[in-house]
């Protein structure tokens, strides 16, 4: 593979100018109508006009929760790469990487080469994108232990690169942060010691205060804020509370109840930043979601998918791709860092045991021949929190499956690893993708006014666990399918056709 490889698509409908990339690409998709119980299928064909605005900002990243396990080592492995680091281990000296980011590790086939081979370049050289060494971090935490502190506590990282990476990370201080103790676990209340004090609308401006003073004390073009703080119950959606922005916004002025989550949404939302809910809760409730609209700001969530629903969206697609009927599916999960912790407590448990169940039922839908309407497998969750073995989380997984003709196949899994190097570079690759997506528009022959992506960005359901999507739109759980939708997009941004896998050059005499 050639690293970092630049390329050019060499084609009259694509045009590299000094400010963007502009393409026309012919989108052929299908329309399905019934009739008279036949299904009718009608080959569509749409000519779009994209265009990729080629200079990347100056982008910062605002994480709440920044103290905690992901903020702290997301900051510490782009800090780690910046600066090249490498440490030794007992088994041998390792160096700073971003494997696990699908942006900066992932590849893309160009297509073959004069011998017939693909060739294969990084996700990354498909589209300007901001290098992830030049991330500028900044957030909130309800804990005011600095970011090297907080490295410390997480127990994450070999002792030799926290070592070297502590004089760099102790001047980074969490800013106070929203702390209502009825949303997150009783057993967080000792951590919540940096705190913004005053009412809600009070709160509301301080975090908006925050971001200006980001943005303008280091001169960035551009702010994402992400959440990444705990897990928060879910909260009631009411009418006239959060249901529509107005009622949103009121509910604020009057301090009735409004979660700290969907508190940070808000301001982001109000200060023109694309909001990303790492967590489970429904911080991005119908008001938030309106907001995003009104004011055409990016949103996306929810929860980050990084290991046990990984594979589970790749297994179950697998399972029932290959038509075997998987029938039952348990997972049990323990593990003994903060999160954990914080996810004993039964509300907080329930907003992740919902996120982590609903993953595959596209895939089950999928699939009338195998689930008769309403039909669909066992799926059990269970997560225990088990102090000793820290970040290093355990999941094992039991899928059962029936085979032709009664018989059954059981599959069983043990998957164990630090969840927050799984997370950070899922951040990662979120930040770098909602800021492309930021900078490209499209227009098409029927409708030549520009616009820009839905503000509900479902380009990132592959890095989601519940991904969020436009009302309407269909949620696509499995991991291959939720990768295709960002590659293709972003190949049709430099009017590439789909990547469709057929290798024809190689399937004829
Ligand atoms: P953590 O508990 O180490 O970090 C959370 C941080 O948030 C803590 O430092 C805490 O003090 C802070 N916090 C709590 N409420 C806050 C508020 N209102 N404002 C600002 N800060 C606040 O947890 P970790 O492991 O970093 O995970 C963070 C979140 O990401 C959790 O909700 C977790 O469920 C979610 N997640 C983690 C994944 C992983 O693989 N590590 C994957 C999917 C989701
Ligand atoms: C227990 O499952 C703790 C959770 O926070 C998970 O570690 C996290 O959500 C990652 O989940 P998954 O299913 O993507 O590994």
């Amino acid at each position: 593979m050639e690293a970092a490889a630049q390329f050019f698509v060499e084609s009259p409908d694509v045009v590299y100018g000094p400010e963007a990339i502009e393409a026309q690409y012919e989108y052929r998709t299908t329309r399905v109508s019934r009739e008279g119980g036949v299904l009718k299928v009608h080959p569509t064909s749409t000519s779009f006009t994209f265009r990729t605005a080629r200079q990347v900002p100056r982008l910062g990243v605002m994480l709440v929760g920044w103290g905690g396990n992901n903020g702290s080592t997301f900051t510490a492995a782009v800090l780690a790469n910046r600066l090249r680091l490498s440490w030794p281990t007992r088994s041998g000296r390792k160096e700073a990487n971003y494997y696990g980011s699908l942006t900066q590790a992932g590849t893309v086939s160009l297509g073959l080469d004069a011998e017939g081979q693909e060739v294969f370049v990084p996700f990354s050289a498909l589209l300007p994108m901001v290098a992830p060494n030049d991330l500028v971090f900044d957030g909130w935490d309800i804990s005011s232990l600095n970011l090297a502190e907080a490295m410390r506590r997480a127990k994450v990282l070999d002792w030799g690169l926290q070592e070297q990476l502590w004089p760099h990370m102790e001047a980074l201080r969490p800013r106070p942060s929203v702390y209502i103790p009825e949303f997150i676990a009783a057993n967080q209340s000792a951590r919540a010691d940096n705190l913004i004090p005053g009412s809600r609308a009070q709160q509301l401006e301080q975090i908006r205060r925050d971001i200006r003073d980001f943005r303008s004390s280091a001169g960035l073009d551009k702010i994402i804020v992400l959440w990444t703080a705990n897990t928060e119950r879910f909260c009631e959606v009411i009418p006239g509370l959060n249901d529509t922005a107005e009622n949103l916004l009121r509910t604020i002025e009057l301090g009735l109840e409004v979660s700290p989550s969907t508190l940070f949404a808000v301001a982001s939302i109000l200060e023109g930043c694309a909001f990303l809910n790492g967590s489970p809760q429904n911080t991005l409730v119908p008001g938030a979601l309106e907001l995003a609209w009104q004011r055409r700001v990016f949103v996306g969530g929810d929860d980050f998918k990084s290991g046990q629903t990984k594979v589970k969206s790749v297994l179950v697609d697998f399972l029932i791709g290959s038509g075997l009927k998987t029938m039952s599916i348990v997972s049990y999960n323990h593990l003994g860092n903060n999160d954990g912790e914080n996810l004993s407590a039964p509300l907080q448990f329930r907003s992740k045991e919902v996120s982590k169940s609903n993953v595959v039922d596209d895939m089950v839908q999928s699939n009338p021949v195998l689930y008769a309407p309403g039909e669909e497998p066992d799926h059990c969750v269970v997560i225990k929190y088990v102090p000793y073995v820290g970040d290093s989380k355990r999941a094992l997984d039991e899928y059962t499956s029936e085979l032709m003709l009664g018989g059954t196949n059981t599959l069983v899994l043990h998957n164990t690893c630090e969840d927050s190097l799984l997370a950070a570079p899922i951040m990662l690759d979120l930040a770098l993708l909602t800021e492309l997506c930021q900078r490209v528009s499209f227009c098409t022959d029927a409708d030549p006014e520009p616009q820009t992506f839905h503000p509900v960005l479902s380009l990132l359901s592959f890095l989601f666990k519940a991904p969020l999507v436009p009302p309407g739109s269909p949620v696509v759980n499995a991991l291959f399918r939720q990768r295709s939708c960002i590659e293709n997009i972003l190949r049709a941004c430099v009017g590439l056709p789909p990547q469709n896998h057929m290798l024809l050059e190689h399937k004829m005499e």
